[in-house]
């Protein structure tokens, strides 16, 4: 198949996981063309099967704001004929399920009907697509879109209960590519982290509110009281610069070590021993599986599609958003005990090859194959 991708580039979970599914798509032999305004981060080796189109919406003193929705319709229409396009699929339904929308308008009115897969990733429906700046047009555009997929079953659920929906909505999970994502020897980084054999706890993600980071360094405060640990905070954001001066305050400061945006984040998990994810809303978690898939359990809250994923008291523990207590409480409970922290790791590698990029790429490529098989012409 020739398939299109939009997405954002960033190092958001949406973007992650577009690229991986991209490259995962082209290894097995599909043409795909990323649609988007900068080289998405992942998308770092060449592929002969892949292919890279920037979006650039001209500067003009006029526009106080770039019509960027305008300049990606023009080209999905564009790279939709030139590169014979079978389907487009769009990460993220804000703004991009609408732009495809639009695009498909215009490719009709030359005769040529262009099948659109929107996934939902987590915050284009719960944080912000809900909110009654997007809402109609978010509604809208999934009841258009020709196929829809879910990250999870929380997130499906979500949005159903949100939103005006008369169409299916197909789960398909996040996944995890076990080529790179495992544990491997790093013992020598290791000593440079921890070099008395202290604990090592791992956050990782993009320091947004829906994060709460700042709990993080609570229920690692009181970890260190209890066990000799350090914390690495992996990531950047709007709210690291609170978690730096909380650290401050409760004069944690030499046990953490924020590292900032990594690339090689499998290296930084190869020696933590337990991952938290105290997110307020999360719709899958992909930063736990990665975690997982390096045998690393995670104390995660029970938000969103995070039961899904995080088996409690088996791959780590849950508990409600904001219970920090209850999460240092479990955190001193398996780094003290090191047969449960070797199970629990067991568990957690074996929860995480249930979402092995091999079992669900091809959830996907069937998606693909039945919208494709449904989508008729037709001019409205
Ligand atoms: O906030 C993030 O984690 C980024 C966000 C995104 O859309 O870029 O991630 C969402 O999509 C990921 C991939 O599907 C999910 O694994 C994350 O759980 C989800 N984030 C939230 O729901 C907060």
């Amino acid at each position: 198949m020739k398939i299109g991708i939009v997405c954002y580039p960033t190092y958001g979970g949406s973007g992650v996981v577009a690229t991986e599914l991209g490259m995962g798509l082209a290894r097995r032999g599909h043409e795909i063309h990323f649609i988007t305004y900068r080289r998405p981060v992942r998308l770092a080796h060449f592929h002969e099967k892949v292919f890279y189109h920037e979006v650039d919406s001209d500067d003009y003193p006029l526009f106080e704001y770039p019509p960027y929705d305008t300049a990606l319709a023009s080209k999905i229409v564009d790279v939709v004929k030139y590169q014979n396009l079978d389907i487009l699929h769009v990460h993220y339904a804000i703004p991009h399920a609408a732009v495809a929308y639009m695009a498909k308008k215009i490719l009709l009115t030359e005769g040529r009907y262009l099948p659109v897969v929107t996934t939902l990733h987590g915050t284009d429906i719960t944080l912000v697509g809900n909110n009654g700046a997007f809402a109609p047009v978010v509604e809208f555009s999934i009841n258009k879109s020709d196929g829809v997929t879910a990250v999870s079953q929380s997130l499906k659920d979500d949005t159903l209960k949100l939103f005006n929906i008369h169409r299916d909505i197909r789960v398909i999970y996040n996944f995890i590519d076990f080529e790179r994502f495992r544990k491997t020897d790093k013992e020598h980084f290791k000593k440079i982290i921890a070099p008395d054999g202290e604990r090592i706890l791992v956050h990782t993600s993009n320091f947004r509110r829906v994060k709460r980071v700042e709990d993080v360094v609570r229920v690692f405060k009181q970890v260190r009281d209890k066990l000799p640990s350090k914390l690495l905070m992996i990531g950047d954001g709007p709210e690291r610069q609170h978690a730096e001066r909380l650290c401050r305050e409760l004069g944690t400061c030499d046990d953490v070590r924020f590292l900032g945006k990594q690339d090689a984040i499998e290296e930084l998990l190869a020696i933590c021993d337990l991952f938290i994810m105290p997110s307020e809303s999360e719709s899958f978690g992909l930063a736990a599986l990665e975690a997982m898939a390096c045998e690393v359990p995670v104390i995660s809250t029970n938000a969103g599609g995070l039961p899904e994923v995080n088996i409690h008291g088996v791959t780590g523990f849950l508990t409600d958003p904001g219970d920090v207590d209850s999460m240092a409480r479990y955190a001193i409970q398996l780094l003290s005990d090191e047969e449960m922290l070797s199970q629990f790791r067991k568990n957690a590698l074996a929860q995480a090859q249930v979402f092995d990029i091999d079992n669900i790429l091809p959830d996907y490529e069937r998606f693909y194959e039945e919208v494709l098989s449904n989508s008729a012409v037709k001019v409205e």
